[in-house]
């Protein structure tokens, strides 16, 4: 049995979401999604915080496995049920998967949060709009460099789609969604045709629209 703890607005239950979908184990009668975090609660009570201490989603349990940060839980099922290689397996492309892996959680995440925190999430009249644009400019920035990289092949990793284009899209997702909603208090949005067409080949070829509403 898996269980999947948290709320599938996040950005990190839906990296894990989304992978599930890819291996065909979302629909699976053995697969719950249990809701958590923000208005569900449940991710401070002492039960959670015995299977996450950090009190955050997602986490996952997998039998008597417990395990929580979202990129480590993609690599886990990725391993563990990839039988139809739905993923590339060698090496180096792996090695360039986990890259863009680490730099969305440990640069893009952190620049982008800003805006999408400041807008959705921090009452009005408390919003640093300096930093939210300026974080918005930065996350540009950051963009640029992927979208140089992806005039050169077709994924993050080479030539077929892997785990780092699923959290490198859910930060695109996020990306269009606050330039398109609040385009007065981000600033222009990088017009990046690279990742415009990689975005688009996503949304039509993958399981995005269906393990994310
Ligand atoms: N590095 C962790 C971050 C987890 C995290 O920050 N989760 C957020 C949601 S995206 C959370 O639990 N926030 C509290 C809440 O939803 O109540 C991961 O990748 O899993």
């Amino acid at each position: 049995m898996i269980t999947l703890w948290g709320r599938k607005s996040s950005i990190n239950v839906q990296k894990v979401l989304w992978i599930l979908a890819e291996l065909g184990l979302k629909e699976n009668v053995d697969f719950k999604q249990i809701d958590a975090g923000l208005h569900f609660g449940i991710n401070k009570t002492p039960e959670y915080l015995k299977l996450n201490p950090n009190g955050l989603v997602p986490t996952l349990e997998d039998g008597e496995l417990v395990l929580w940060e979202s990129n480590s839980i993609m690599r886990y099922l990725a391993k563990k049920y990839d039988s139809k290689k739905v993923f590339p397996n060698d090496l180096a492309t792996q090695a360039a998967s986990d890259k863009w892996m680490d730099w969305q959680i440990s640069t893009l995440w952190p620049a982008l949060r800003i805006p999408f925190l400041g807008l959705t999430r921090i009452p009005e009249e408390e919003r640093d709009y300096v930093a939210i644009r300026n974080a918005f400019q930065e996350s540009n920035r950051l963009f640029g460099i992927f979208d140089g990289v992806l005039a050169n092949q077709a994924f993050c990793s080479g030539k077929q789609f892997n785990l780092g284009d699923i959290v490198l899209a859910l930060c695109v997702k996020r990306w269009i969604m606050l330039s398109d909603q609040y385009p007065d208090k981000t600033g222009e949005r990088a017009e990046l045709k690279n990742i415009a067409r990689w975005y688009h080949d996503i949304c039509i070829n993958s399981q995005l629209t269906k393990a994310v509403q």
